[in-house]
């Protein structure tokens, strides 16, 4: 039985099996972390979150790591906020790539975050993106995945069209407001 610290979210493709495992330091990281696994859903890809803590529970962190491996996860994202050693400590037991995504809050809002996920020592790489930044943390995965996979790979380049059409139609609307005068 799925344990109450999981939750799966199915790609679009019903078949898609989990290629990128979240793991977050804290349920209370869990309304920004949710933003990463909707984002790789949108692409068509599927994921689960795991709530865990190399801090407060180390043991499963190591032990959804080794499951991770076996299942074919592909990329692992490590969500943490202030003394934030999630990320780094996947990284140190896996050679899958992993994302790092500092998350804001505490007296230094994200900065100690963004430092202790970022500063890693040679040879143990995280990649890490901006602080609360859900969206590139889905999209950097998707990008490693998609060099494998033409599907997604197709997905991004649909979302990068989006994207930009919404970018030009909120320039044109606020020149629009702005030349009106
Ligand atoms: P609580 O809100 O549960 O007290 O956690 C969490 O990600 C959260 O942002 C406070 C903050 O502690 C962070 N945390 C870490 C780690 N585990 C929890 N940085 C870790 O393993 O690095």
């Amino acid at each position: 039985m799925k344990k109450s610290t999981e939750t799966k979210k199915p790609a679009k493709n019903p078949k898609g099996k989990t290629l990128v495992g979240i793991l977050t330091g804290s349920p209370n990281d869990l309304p920004t972390v949710v933003k990463v696994r909707d984002t790789l859903s949108e692409l068509g890809i599927a994921s689960e979150i795991v709530v865990a803590s190399a801090h407060r529970t180390p043991d499963k962190v190591i032990a959804y790591i080794d499951r991770a491996h076996k299942e074919g996860v592909q990329v692992l994202i490590g969500c943490a906020g202030v003394a934030a050693h999630l990320a780094g400590v996947i990284a140190g037991h896996t050679r899958l790539p992993v994302i790092g995504l500092p998350l804001s809050g505490g007296v230094m809002s994200g900065l100690d975050a963004l430092l202790s996920t970022v500063q890693m020592p040679p040879g143990v790489p995280v990649a890490t993106v901006a602080v609360d930044g859900a969206k590139n943390a889905a999209m950097l995965a998707a990008r490693i995945l998609a060099l494998q996979d033409p599907a997604i790979d197709q997905a991004l380049e649909a979302a990068a069209k989006r994207e930009r059409a919404r970018y030009e139609q909120t320039a044109d609307e606020a020149l629009a407001k702005f030349s009106a005068k």
